[in-house]
């Protein structure tokens, strides 16, 4: 019983903590709106546990993908994520830029970013080796048609002292249209489904 009321209090405090970027796209933690689609997400931000609890991942995944010494793994983040329509054959795809304020390669603080997609398959695009304004490209093909969900982040690692950043743009699929809240209460719904977590009202 206490931890239910743990898990609901932790997924009421995410949506106090998620912001809505346009219609369908979520924010959690620390991201700005360069405008024009471009989106900088910044290693400060919220407790890993309450991005997973957000956004559906299991509990430790984030630390999962931590390559460090230092016993404390990830430490916040922020990140940005939304549910789209993709049909098979189709490509999911964005560009990206990473900068960082910590000490080039650095194998304690070793911030990083990744993307997520459907809760469970990951890839890490950058930490503090990947030299400062590298730019890539992510992209995956659909096997299905369906409903994509993606989030991608930028963790700090070690300490939350020192900040690294992701800098997303060219996010290839549009939101699904539907009311910017319900879209945030139905990730919301998603990610509590997937941790199995019971809400009664009342
Ligand atoms: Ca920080
Ligand atoms: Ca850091």
């Amino acid at each position: 019983m206490k931890n239910k009321l743990l898990k609901n209090l932790v997924a009421s405090i995410a949506l106090m903590l998620c912001g809505v970027a346009n219609a369908g796209l979520i924010t959690i933690g620390s991201v700005t709106d360069n405008g024009g689609g471009s989106y900088t997400i910044s290693s400060n931000g919220v407790d890993d546990a309450l991005i997973e609890a957000l956004f559906g991942l299991s509990s430790g995944l984030i630390d999962g993908l931590a390559v460090t010494t230092d016993p404390d793994l990830a430490t916040e983040g922020s990140g940005l994520g939304d549910n789209v329509n993709i049909s098979t054959g189709e490509i999911f795809s964005f560009d990206w830029l990473w900068t960082s304020s910590e000490v080039s390669g650095t194998t304690t603080f070793n911030d990083f970013a990744f993307v997520v997609l459907n809760y469970e398959n990951t890839t890490v695009l950058a930490d503090t080796f990947t030299p400062d304004n590298t730019v890539g490209s992510f992209s995956w093909e659909s096997d299905y048609t369906g409903v994509l969900s993606y989030g991608i982040f930028s963790v700090d690692v070690g300490d939350t002292l020192v900040d690294s950043f992701l800098t997303v743009s060219n996010l290839s699929h549009t939101s699904i249209p539907e009311p910017s809240m319900l879209a945030v209460f139905a990730l919301m719904m998603m990610a509590l489904v997937s941790r199995n977590v019971k809400i009664r009202f009342r």
